[in-house]
């Protein structure tokens, strides 16, 4: 049974305290790997490293950075084909999307960093002739990166790119459901030449690991992906201690079609945007609001698009479902169904987990399900499920659409469908939330603000936003 290690000082090492956790293929549920179960001591030993790193490697000139993440790219790249089967054992998702999505991106975003830092200047001001103000933007010092299991390696790198990008030094913990890929990233590291130290990876669990990078004294920055429950615990954690924080949590995001909508667009989206990644992405269109005047008719043709799709083996290229990501995701997701049932709603398609036969038969597998007949602000509809769920409801006029919209306490992402573009533009500035995509989805361009509103999350990612956040501004005025 592989036992995967952490990446301390340059080094692959087992847990201090010679305890692991079973690592679970969700495809076929059962233990298939053992993750270090990693406690303080761990984190003491890789922020220690990471301390005696950032010196060099903060004042390591930018371009001979940029050469090293861009060796990290590139081999990510090269093993394409070993990421992407790692990561579909490991989250149980459709291998197909691991390899046009997951992999792909996280090459991208180790790239897009390498190559930005490069491009990356501040500010002066002018007093005219009395004084001359320059900012400077420089590294922190050791960076605390938290990830969650939806997407594992591509927000794992989504986070360590820009930290270790301008000169930080990382203390990054993958989620313990999902470690696979983050292990076989210290391999490819520790190819490119990553200087020891620079990168350390601790796995374990997130009230062991997880909290004790989040209570570290000399972790002054935080980045995480996750829960909002956990962005909760984190906060009250690292909030007295004044630490920089960067939350992505979750959503409950809003797919709005008008009936002036290019039907078969939205239509074929829309499947997409429910069920993509078993519908776990915080991105994910779990409301759909459809008006009255197609409602019928889109509900009929989504409900039968959604039942030719494919649940089962997550290696097989027809699979459009893969697997939950766990058994207790699974049953999470199964109780949302039942509250739906309870609240009033009628299951369009789908509601059952699915017994697969052969190895597959004791695998987390559920129906792709549509309910509709429930009143916008039930729980089933301000409660983030992240799974294979949506609800659809019609509605009348923009003005009731958008108050349903923007009921929940989340605010992340949306998309509206319309052909009108003066629409487009007013219903998107009425929308709260950090994202919304007209007439598409998940269509992302790295140099783009990442992040949501209300508990949707702190601050942003992406472009020169992650490059502001990990670094200091420092103003210094000379007088002349
Ligand atoms: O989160 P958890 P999950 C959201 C998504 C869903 C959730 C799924 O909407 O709600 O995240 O991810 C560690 N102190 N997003 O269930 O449990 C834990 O070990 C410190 C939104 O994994 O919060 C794991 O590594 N760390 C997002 C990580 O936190 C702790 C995109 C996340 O775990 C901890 C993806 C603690 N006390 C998912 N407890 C977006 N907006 O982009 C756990 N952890």
């Amino acid at each position: 049974m592989l036992k995967i290690r952490n990446y301390i000082n340059g080094e692959l090492i087992a847990p201090i305290s010679g305890n692991y956790l079973d690592n679970i293929n969700p495809s076929i549920g059962k233990v298939y790997s053992l993750i270090p179960d990693s406690d303080e001591n761990d984190v003491q030993l890789a922020t220690q490293a990471a301390l005696a790193a950032f010196p060099t490697w903060s004042k390591t000139p930018k371009e001979k950075r940029s050469r090293i993440l861009q060796k990290i790219a590139f081999l990510i790249e090269d093993n394409l084909d070993k990421l992407a089967e790692a990561e579909s054992i490991d989250n149980g998702k459709p291998l197909k999307l691991a390899k046009t999505v997951d992999i792909p991106r996280a090459a991208s975003n180790f790239n897009f960093y390498a190559t930005a830092i490069l491009h990356f200047a501040s500010e002066s001001h002018s007093m005219e002739d009395t004084a001359i103000n320059y900012t400077l933007r420089e590294p922190i010092g050791v960076c605390g990166c938290i990830s969650p299991w939806n997407l594992p390696l591509y927000l794992f790198s989504w986070k360590i790119a820009p930290a270790l990008a301008v000169g930080n030094t990382v203390v990054a913990k993958p989620s313990e459901i999902t470690p696979m890929t983050a292990y076989l990233l210290s391999e490819i590291c520790m190819e490119a030449g990553l200087p020891k130290g620079v990168l350390n990876i601790v796995h374990g669990l997130g009230h062991k690991v997880g909290a004790a990078i989040t209570s570290h004294p000399d972790i002054p920055v935080i980045s995480f992906t996750g829960g909002t429950v956990t962005g909760k615990q984190i906060i009250s954690t690292a909030g007295p201690m004044f630490k920089k924080l960067s939350l992505e949590l979750g959503g409950k995001n809003p797919n709005i079609i008008f009936d002036d909508c290019n039907f078969e667009d939205a239509l074929r989206t829309t499947v997409h945007s429910s069920f993509a990644n078993q519908g776990q992405i915080c991105l994910c269109g779990s409301r759909i609001f459809v008006q009255k005047g197609i409602y019928e008719k889109f509900k009929k043709a989504f409900v039968d698009k959604v039942k030719d799709l494919k649940i089962g083996n997550p290696f097989d290229e027809n699979t459009n479902i893969g697997a939950v990501v766990s058994q207790p995701h699974l049953e999470k997701v199964l109780s949302y169904v039942e509250l739906a049932k309870q609240e009033g709603g009628k299951i369009l398609c789908g509601g059952n987990r699915v017994l697969l036969d052969g190895k597959f038969s004791e695998g987390y597998y559920l129906q792709p399900t549509i309910i509709e007949g429930l009143a916008f602000n039930c729980r089933t509809n301000q409660e983030e499920i992240f799974g294979p769920v949506v609800t659809i409801m019609p509605f009348e006029t923009e003005e009731e659409v958008l108050m349903m919209a923007n009921s929940t306490k989340y605010g992340l992402a949306s998309s509206v469908w319309t052909e009108n573009l003066k629409k487009a533009h007013r219903v998107a500035a009425n929308l709260h939330v950090g994202i919304v995509w007209v007439n598409t989805w998940l269509l992302r361009d790295l140099r783009t603000p990442f992040g949501g509103v209300k508990q949707s999350g702190v601050g942003r990612e992406g472009g020169f936003e992650a490059l502001h956040f990990f670094t200091e501004p420092k103003n210094i005025c000379i007088k002349l």
